[in-house]
């Protein structure tokens, strides 16, 4: 971005203070309707909030027409999640105007922090895939990409997790409840959306066979946009989340009470398709209401997609070069049969002529090699919910198969793999299939990944079509996840560097040299240590455990799943606390473990874990004999604005992995950037991570992907033999098995021995544990070393400017969607 241009926009824009006041006040008594005497925080954060977002209509405006004016070509970005947490810290920061906002509220004797507080987070997601979405947003305004978000306005976003007695319990999180005030509801945007029904064939106007899909039930639906403010508030994007709305109202025609309550239950039932967001990350449970969830917000965002296309253009000749539909995962995958239906059926399109136009303009990012997550819908459901999709679909494979090599070599295995259609068991439509064949290119989200995509699932596409798969590392957003989430960093970068890096993070390269500056290194330590202050007050609230601040915050915060091991994490954890009672005279270096995230309802064994780890923190948290030395916290409800207060204050990062299994992360990269070192496996982005700080600054230890795949195929690993070999291991695996953190339940664990000991151990957590261990040691002792631990966290935050979010979009608007930056024009504002 041209600095100039930012500096004049923030002038001509940022208010006086007292204006800014004025406007406060106003918006308090006219729009949320209280006086400043009896306002509520909440009323105050709307109030600021709808005053922010008056100031960023009229460039929304400009950058809407902009891209009309000059027909620009667009990107879709369709993803079921978009998981964008709160807004009016980012809101305020990308407009330039937070120092403003802050002393106005000053004035009126308000804190803008606790304002900030009273923000729900909106959850519409469940972890990194839906977070990648809103860092994409916010880096394609703040590149000023013509980019837009579809996705769903789900009533209820991810659920919130309490502890009760150390076991998770969900519940409902009702982020809209008080209303939203960033989004505008667009009552007159509105489309159908079929369900069931049947497929009528007909002789069209000039008698060729065409199909009609009749008898269908109808939601409608309606959009609500948020305007995505980018950095230096020049380009406003659009996020449009769609909402099911019934298509008939009460009919008073009919008014009897049979025909009225039908009437209000059908309403009911159409629209519990945006109600919910399903909580399930890397798994799929395979429900139809999931499907029609993702039928309905492709199917809208497709008709508004070709509707504003329409708008500059008679045919569909020139879609491909206006509209660039990116698929986040397989979720929307069945847009590329919505999208031939709506050219063939509804435009009289010619098929191959719509093919062209549909792979011209989809792409699709894998974001999973796990074979649980690769969503396979029946072909049953698909007949009975979609009858004309299945229809084409099987034409797409048909045409499909017919050219492909597999056919020509009469390679029967082969074509099976390619079929979009699994034909073991009860047939399926593989969704992944579909995207990649409907689709001119198929990315995976880190280097390993992508090969690994080219070696297995994808193995037989590849050699069909070897220019298809395209590597683009995931990246994070340099706004959210430094500037706002971390002012004491990013006030000590900007005092040595210039303001520059905050959209252009590779600037962060100039400030290595000062990791041997003894100076800057004591101000990278107390930024840090007023960020784990901060932290430790905030677990004390939440959890009423009290930490040192001068232990190693040793962090893993990621969903709860098996292949991320933090089962492996809480071993090691009894392990260290074996070692420090036996050997009370031994000076130890204080440790903190902390753990946050959530595990998917029905996954039972993740719950088991959760509740492992709390019962440990329990037993070690009362233990006097460590004292101060090691404490284990399980912060409840991750979400993104508790990551926004742990990223920051994190010593060490936990990024462990079963190798070959994580196909990315992104947590990896919030904790590098604020100055955590990582310890990992040579897994996902962690491989790109070590390249980037050096391997002198990050602990990896652990099988390979390809070790581990070969232990595992070579047959023969026996956990218990590797169990018997290591004391420490055994020790701990006993104390559970025991019942020494669950003396209420002494059997409470065997379902986790059994997976480690009789189960094969899939995840090969004794496998990789000695390693760890030793990895572990090494960063304790490592950590005593202030300054040398200080010298590595500050390289590991100054060699990630390749890791923003900046990056990544810039690679998939030049090599994947073709599009190009453009500066709104200024409109004449009020
Ligand atoms: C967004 C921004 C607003 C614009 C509206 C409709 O809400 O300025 O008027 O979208 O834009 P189209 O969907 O017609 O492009």
């Amino acid at each position: 971005m041209d600095a100039r241009y930012r500096t004049r926009d923030i002038e001509r824009r940022s208010l006086d203070v007292d204006a800014l006041k004025r406007s406060f006040l106003e918006w308090l008594v006219y729009s949320v309707g209280k006086d400043a005497r009896a306002a509520t925080r909440r009323d105050w954060f709307h109030t600021v909030a709808l005053a922010v977002r008056d100031r960023v209509v009229d460039r929304w405006m400009d950058t809407t027409r902009t891209y009309y004016t000059h027909d620009v070509k667009r990107v879709y970005y369709l993803s079921l999640e978009f998981l964008i947490g709160r807004l009016l810290t980012n809101s305020l920061a990308n407009l330039g105007i937070i120092d403003e906002c802050r002393q106005a509220l000053d004035r009126i004797g308000l804190s803008l922090d606790e304002v900030v507080d009273a923000e729900p987070d909106a959850a519409l997601g469940n972890g990194g895939l839906g977070r990648l979405a809103a860092c994409f947003l916010d880096s394609m305004a703040s590149r000023n990409l013509p980019g837009y978000g579809y996705g769903i306005r789900y009533e209820f976003g991810l659920f919130e997790q309490r502890f009760e007695h150390g076991w998770q319990v969900e519940y409902p999180e009702q982020w809209l409840q008080f209303g939203n005030p960033w989004e505008f509801a667009r009552p007159e945007v509105l489309y159908p959306v079929q369900f069931y029904g049947r497929v009528e064939e007909f002789r069209d106007s000039v008698g060729e066979r065409a199909y009609r899909w009749v008898d269908s039930e109808r939601v409608l639906a309606m959009a609500y946009d948020t305007p995505v403010v980018g950095f230096g508030g020049k380009t406003i994007n659009t996020l449009r989340l769609w909402a099911a709305r019934a298509t008939r109202d009460f009919n008073f025609g009919h008014f009897n009470e049979g025909a009225y309550m039908k009437a209000v239950e059908q309403k009911i039932l159409s629209e519990n398709l945006s109600r919910v967001l399903y909580p399930n990350d890397a798994t799929e449970t395979g429900k139809e209401l999931r499907f029609k969830q993702e039928y309905f917000f492709t199917s809208a965002s497709l008709q508004d997609i070709l509707r504003r296309y329409l708008q500059h253009h008679s045919d569909f000749d020139q879609l491909p070069n206006k509209a660039a539909i990116q698929l986040n995962d397989t979720h929307p995958a069945i847009g590329i049969a919505e999208m031939m239906r709506l050219l063939v059926d509804q435009h009289a399109v010619k098929w191959d002529k719509a093919w062209e136009i549909t792979q011209g303009c989809f792409s699709y990012t894998n974001h999973t090699l796990l074979p649980e997550a690769l969503e396979a819908w029946p072909v049953r459901l698909l007949e009975r919910v979609l009858p004309r999709h299945m229809q084409i679909i099987y034409e797409i494979n048909a045409k499909f198969l017919n050219r492909s090599s597999a056919r020509a070599a009469h390679d029967n295995a082969r074509l099976s793999h390619l079929s979009l259609i699994d034909e073991r068991g009860d047939r399926r439509v593989r969704m992944g299939n579909l995207a990649f064949i409907g689709s001119h290119k198929v990315n995976g989200v880190s280097a390993l990944h992508t090969e690994l995509m080219k070696q297995t699932v994808f193995a037989d596409f590849h050699a069909e079509f070897p220019d298809r798969i395209v590597n683009k590392t995931n990246g994070i957003t340099p706004r959210r996840w430094l500037h706002q989430a971390n002012r004491p960093l990013s006030d000590l970068i900007t005092s040595r560097i210039g303001e520059g890096w905050i959209h252009d993070l590779s600037a962060l390269d100039a400030l290595k040299p000062k990791a041997d500056d003894v100076v800057f290194r004591e101000e990278f330590r107390r930024a840090k240590r007023k960020n784990k202050k901060r932290l430790a007050a905030y677990l004390a609230r939440q959890t009423g455990v009290e930490i040192n601040v001068d232990s190693l915050f040793d962090v893993q915060v990621k969903r709860i799943h098996e292949y991320k091991r933090q089962l492996m994490n809480i071993l090691q954890t009894i392990a260290l606390y074996n070692d420090m009672r036996d050997s009370p005279t031994v000076t130890w270096t204080p440790v903190t473990k902390i753990f946050a995230g959530k595990a998917a309802p029905a996954y039972h064994m993740a719950k088991l874990i959760i509740k492992l780890i709390n019962d440990v923190g329990k037993v070690v948290n009362h233990d006097p004999s460590v004292h101060d030395n090691l404490k284990v916290v399980f912060l409840p409800n991750y979400n993104v604005t508790a990551a926004e207060i742990i990223m920051p204050a994190a010593d060490l990062s936990e990024q462990i992995s079963t190798a070959g299994m994580e196909a990315s992360g992104t947590g990896n990269m919030k904790l590098a950037l604020n100055g955590a070192l990582t310890i990992g496996t040579l897994d996902g982005a962690n491989v790109e991570i070590k390249d980037a700080v050096g391997d002198d600054n990050i602990f990896i230890f652990g099988l390979t992907a390809e070790e581990a795949n070969s232990l595992r195929q070579g047959g023969a690993y026996n956990p218990r033999d590797v169990i018997g070999a290591n004391p420490a291991l055994k020790r701990a695996l006993d104390m559970i098995s025991t019942g020494v953190f669950s003396p209420d339940d002494p059997s409470r664990y065997h379902p986790i021995l059994q997976s480690l000991i009789d189960g094969g151990d899939h995840f090969l957590v004794t496998a990789d544990f000695e390693d760890y261990c030793t990895a572990h040691d090494d960063a304790v002792a490592l950590y005593r070393d202030t300054e040398e631990w200080t010298r590595k966290a500050i390289l590991n935050t100054t060699s990630m400017g390749w890791f923003s979010s900046d990056r990544t979009v810039g690679e998939y608007a030049d090599e994947i969607w073709g599009v190009k930056p453009i500066i709104p024009d200024e409109g004449d504002h009020r």
